[in-house]
């Protein structure tokens, strides 16, 4: 039984690998140097003013909230940008998060809502 296990996950790697080589001649090739989070959160509120991942049609299932993180996650990148792609488990839902200097904020990428959640590290800590 656990021979099988061993056998089959590197089969899989390799066919992942192989799929992961295969690209369609027309799709472009971008390559994102060095993204940066945000500096602060007054950057961060005006570049989801003036990115328009929010305007995009929700589609059931076909371009529904993981779409909206990961268009999300692709814009900022393209930008110089780094936020990631985060998954409320409980509520089933993908949204966005950020990490600027210590703090973490949610961000809704339907409606651009920023979410505080909280502090990274004791400031008092560091300041030591
Ligand atoms: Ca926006
Ligand atoms: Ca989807």
């Amino acid at each position: 039984m656990k021979l099988k296990h061993i056998v089959a996950v590197p089969l899989i790697v390799i066919m992942l690998g192989a799929i992961s080589c295969v690209q369609a001649p027309t799709e472009p090739t971008i390559i994102y140097k060095n993204p940066q989070p945000f500096p602060n959160l007054a950057t961060l509120i005006t570049w989801l003013d003036e990115d328009g991942t929010n305007d995009q049609v929700y589609i059931v299932d076909a371009h529904d909230c993981d779409d909206f993180a990961i268009d999300l996650q692709k814009a900022a990148l393209e930008d110089g940008y780094l936020i990631n792609v985060q998954f409320d488990l409980e509520d089933e839902h993908a949204l966005n998060s950020a990490i600027i200097s210590n703090i973490v904020v949610f961000i809704e990428p339907q409606t651009d809502e920023i979410i505080p959640i909280g502090k990274l590290d004791d400031e008092e800590a560091i300041a030591r």
